[in-house]
């Protein structure tokens, strides 16, 4: 191995002479100055700063210098690098810092601009009547039960004490759901809320104490009074030493907190398979009370002048359903009812036609308000 060459001159090496080491010390400094954003930064780092920078390159033939010489030449060199770096941190301060600020004003928001210009939803007055009826039960101590739209039909009839021949069954009234091969499923969508009082009495323990609100089905014509699909709340108590005078009062609660207090009620009588005795329920018309009966002057068109308005339908619990539930009639007794829920918003709220209530024009729901 040779010694080392002493002889060597650092200021013979080009890229180590002073000249030199100030000219690429200033030319990546006037690069550094010149970039004008981050970008092109990165780039005059990469040319200047890099491990292939001709100031690194240079620093590398250090390494070849014999002792003596090394110091000198590191010193230079290190001192330009040290000012390249300096320079690259001291304008990348500069840079973001500009940076930040075209963002603040290029991404302004203006929090005073209106936001709501897409008008607010409403929800259906459908579904607020529903829940205004549900919770005057609910105030009273009642549960919410639930049962299916597409229901058997041992539970939407038989159980409830509907004959094979009973006329609610056939296709005036029925929509059936066929099976895969168009036949007979045993499903029909259910024709009115009174199945889940089957089903709330296999469910729960007695006693009892329920409504049900849900929708309902039957192939009536669409017009001013009748819907296909309409909704219905059922109410169930059974009890011990449940009678009809516990149905009344229930009944008048629920007028007076729906409709305002004071309005009688009056059953007529009527008949449900499932319920014995049965009864429509009216109410006093709460627009004329009466005062529009035999009185031509003043017709009232809420109660088509007859002073009183049917609101549902209700009885005692025959005990044949009690026996199909599995509950004995001789210890428990109970009562139903069953107010239809359009027919009350129609009242409450003086909607003329219930064909306004599912043609899902936003306006109509709008004009309610957007209760939530
Ligand atoms: C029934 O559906 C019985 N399940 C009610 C019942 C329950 C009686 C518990 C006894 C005990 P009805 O068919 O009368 O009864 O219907 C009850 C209410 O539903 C009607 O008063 C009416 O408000 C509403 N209703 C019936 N058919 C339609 C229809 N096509 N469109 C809108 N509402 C209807």
């Amino acid at each position: 191995m040779s010694a080392p060459n002493s002889s060597y001159d650092p200021v013979e090496v080009t890229p180590l002479h002073p000249d030199e080491v100030a000219r690429m010390r200033d030319e990546a400094l006037s690069a550094i100055e010149a970039a004008g954003d981050l970008d092109e930064l990165k780039e005059v780092r990469l040319a200047h700063a890099s491990d292939r920078s001709p100031l690194a390159l240079a620093n590398r033939e250090i390494g070849a210098l014999p002792p003596a010489a090394k110091a000198d030449a590191g010193k230079r060199v290190g001192g330009a690098r040290r000012d390249v770096g300096q320079a690259l941190k001291a304008r990348q301060a500069v840079l973001e810092n500009e940076r930040d600020e075209r963002v603040l004003v290029e991404e302004r928001v203006d929090v005073t601009l209106p936001w709501d210009r897409t008008p607010r939803g409403a929800r259906h007055p459908l579904t607020t009547v529903a829940e205004r009826m549900t919770d005057v039960f609910v105030g009273m101590g009642f549960e919410v039960a639930e049962g299916p739209e597409v229901e058997a039909e041992w539970f939407n009839f038989d159980a409830l004490n509907f004959e094979p021949d009973h006329p609610a069954r056939t296709m005036q009234d029925t929509f059936f759901v066929e099976n895969d091969e168009g036949g007979d499923s045993g499903m029909v969508m259910r024709t009115h809320t009174s199945p889940v009082q089957v089903r709330a009495l296999l469910e729960r323990e007695l006693p009892v104490y329920v409504v049900a609100p849900g929708k309902t089905f039957r192939t009536d014509e669409l017009d001013a009074t009748h819907t296909p699909v309409f909704h219905q709340l059922e109410g169930l108590v059974v009890d011990r030493g449940i009678t009809l005078a516990h149905l009344r009062g229930a009944i008048d609660a629920f007028v007076g907190a729906v409709f305002g207090e004071g309005l009688r009620t009056r059953f007529r009588a009527s008949y449900f398979p499932f319920t014995e005795p049965s009864a429509e329920v009216d109410m006093e018309c709460f627009v004329c009370r009466g005062s529009s009966v035999g009185n031509p002057e003043a017709p009232c068109r809420t109660c088509a002048s007859e002073g009183w308005i049917e609101i549902g339908g209700c009885g005692v619990v025959n005990p044949r359903v009690l026996r199909a539930a599995g509950v004995d009639p001789e210890e428990y007794s109970g009562w139903a009812f069953g107010l239809g829920i359009e027919r009350t918003l129609m009242f409450a709220h003086g909607v003329r036609d219930m064909r306004d209530m599912v043609e899902g024009d936003i306006r109509f729901s709008s004009a309610f308000g957007s209760e939530i």
